[in-house]
This record gives C-alpha cells, sequence and structure tokens, in this order.
C-alpha cells in the first residue's frame, strides 16, 4: 500500500509540475487583452518632468485621457528607475485596464513590464524602449510607440557632413546613461560620421539630457578639448546648456562653434533662427493622440505593429523661422 500511494503521489506531482510549466509556458505567450470598455482606468508611468519635453507629453497623454472621459493614474518617478518600477507596481496594484510606461533606462524596468503581464494588464511603451533581448513587443509588451532614434543621430551627422565648412572635432554630449534614446542617439550619430570621414569625436559624456549638468560637462569637455568645434547634443536641454557655456567662454555658439541638437521644442527652433543652433532633428513629445488611439485599436482586437514609428521633422536655417509656430 505504502509503495503504491508514494508512486501515486509521485507520479501526480510530476503531472502537476508538467502541466504548471505547460501553463506557465503558455502563459509566457500571451499577451494580456484589454477588454472593449466605454472607458477605463489607464496608467501612465513618466519618468521626470524636469524638461519642457517630459511636460508636454504629459500635457499631452492628460489631454487626451480628459478628452476620452478615461481615469488616468499618472506617476512621475523624479528621475529614479527603481521608483518608476514601483510605480508600475501601484499601478498594477489598483488594478489599471493598461499602462502606458516611458521607460527610464532599458533594462531597470523590464522587471516591472513582466509583473503587469503576470497580472494580466496590457503594457504600452511609449518613447523609450526595453532591452530587446529581455522583453519582445507582442509577447511582453503589446508596442513600442516612439521616434527612430538611430535614424535621428544619423540624420544629425550627414546634415553636419554637408555643412561642417572645415569644422571637425566633436564634443558629444550624451542623454541618460542606458536609455534608448542615449543608446541610439549614439549610435546612429557616431556610425554616419565615422563613415562620412574626417571627424574627431574628441570627447562623449552623459548630461543626463538635463540643462545644468549639459552646461556643466560642456565647460568641463571645452576646458579639456579648446580646439573643439562642433558640440553635438542628444537633446535641446544639454544643447541650450551648451549655448551657455560657450558663450561663457567668450565663443560664439553657431558660428564659432556649430551646435546641433535633438528634439526641436520651440526653444531651440527659436536658437536657429537665432543662429546659436545651427540644426535641430524634432522628436515629438505629443504623444497623446497615437497613444490611445494604439489603446482602442488593440481593444478592438486589431493587429498591433511591435514599432508605432513617429515621424520627426527637420529644422535649420532654411525652415526654423517658418516652422517656429508649430514646434512644441
Ligand atoms: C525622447 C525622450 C527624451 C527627449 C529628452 O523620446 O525620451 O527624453 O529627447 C527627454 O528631452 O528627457
Amino acid at each position: 500500500m505504502r509503495d503504491i500511494t508514494r508512486r501515486t503521489l509521485l507520479l501526480a506531482a510530476t503531472a502537476v509540475a508538467a502541466a504548471g510549466l505547460t501553463a506557465g509556458a503558455a502563459f509566457a505567450q500571451d499577451l494580456p487583452p484589454l477588454e472593449k470598455k466605454d472607458t477605463y482606468k489607464v496608467g501612465f508611468a513618466q519618468t521626470e518632468s524636469n524638461n519642457p519635453w517630459r511636460i508636454a507629453q504629459t500635457q499631452s497623454m492628460q489631454d487626451e485621457a480628459k478628452k476620452l472621459g478615461y481615469q488616468l493614474v499618472y506617476t512621475d518617478a523624479a528621475g529614479s528607475a527603481a521608483k518608476q518600477v514601483a510605480d508600475v507596481n501601484s499601478m498594477i496594484a489598483q488594478g489599471v485596464d493598461l499602462i502606458f510606461l516611458a521607460p527610464r533606462e532599458e533594462k531597470p524596468l523590464i522587471p516591472a513590464v513582466m509583473a503587469a503581464k503576470k497580472a494580466g494588464i496590457p503594457v504600452i511603451l511609449l518613447d523609450r524602449n526595453v532591452d530587446q533581448a529581455l522583453a519582445k513587443a507582442g509577447t511582453d509588451y503589446v508596442t513600442f510607440i516612439g521616434s527612430d532614434f538611430i535614424d535621428e543621430g544619423k540624420r544629425v551627422a550627414e546634415w553636419l557632413a554637408k555643412n561642417a565648412n572645415g569644422k571637425s572635432k566633436i564634443i558629444e554630449l550624451e542623454g541618460t546613461t542606458g536609455s534608448s534614446p542615449a543608446n541610439d542617439r549614439k549610435k546612429g550619430f557616431d556610425e554616419a560620421i565615422a563613415a562620412a570621414g574626417g571627424f574627431t569625436i574628441l570627447a562623449s559624456q552623459s548630461g543626463d539630457f538635463a540643462r545644468d549638468k549639459g552646461r556643466q560637462v560642456a565647460e568641463s569637455l571645452l576646458q579639456a578639448h579648446p580646439d573643439a568645434d562642433i558640440i553635438y547634443a542628444h537633446n535641446d536641454e544639454m544643447a541650450m546648456g551648451a549655448i551657455a557655456a560657450l558663450e561663457a567662454a567668450g565663443k560664439k555658439p553657431g558660428t564659432d562653434v556649430i551646435v546641433l541638437s535633438i528634439d526641436g521644442g520651440k526653444e531651440a527652433v527659436q536658437a536657429v533662427v537665432d543662429g546659436k543652433i545651427n540644426a535641430v532633428v524634432e522628436c515629438n513629445p505629443r504623444f497623446g493622440p497615437k497613444a490611445f488611439e494604439t489603446m482602442a485599436k488593440y481593444a478592438a482586437g486589431e493587429k498591433i505593429d511591435a514599432w508605432v514609428k513617429n515621424d520627426d521633422k527637420f529644422y535649420d536655417p532654411s525652415n526654423a523661422a517658418a516652422e517656429l509656430a508649430n514646434a512644441y
């Protein structure tokens, strides 16, 4: 009797384990659905509110949620990836229907994405992506809505290659370390500028997408490399900081030193008009309409592409004045 019971228990335990694994494996493949409803409770986990781009993105999301009559659970991680993970977990605990997440950095937010999936809550990534080796659109989250950051960096480099007029020594101000825009704007620019030939990147350092940090880093790199005659900033805030650093050093931004940026906010486009920035690739922060449109398509059962790509304009002296009114 004892042998039968033991054997039976072992067989049962094996069957349960196999079922569990199968179920787990099957679950791993299933993206949580979104029920078609008249209204939703939606989470938006923002990275920080330290610059006009972030503020414009948040405003766009809040405006669209209000227009639709949806309840928006908004959190601001104040620049901390760890807090952003906690913010997502709190949204899960509140039982939101879907989470919009702008992952501050590519790797630390993976657990948050997986926790939402495990809880049966679909995630749509906005503006920044997660490490594609660790999480996949269509399996772990619905989609990534955002710009092609590699192409943004490439477009800056291609403009520079045509308009450098003999300048060739570059200081690069990188965005937030570990973030997809910083990684990819560097990759796109560095590869294209190397392919163009004749340029040297003297130094490349993070200014964390922030104005004052960008100014401080530009100041120290200009002191270390007084021969630098090009500054490529991964966003407008650091470009504006670099302009302040150049003027403090008695140099004319846009003339003595070429200044290049990405984002295309009003202040930067005005700086192009004023001749202090030479060219800017747009990265539009107005995600609201496309984000909620994509959510509605998902609820309706439509197939969503792994990447819903935003198109970016380009501003230089040829069009900045005419385009200024449209900049965010
Ligand atoms: C890009 C976005 C970046 C902006 C910065 O999609 O993540 O973050 O370029 C912002 O201005 O801080």
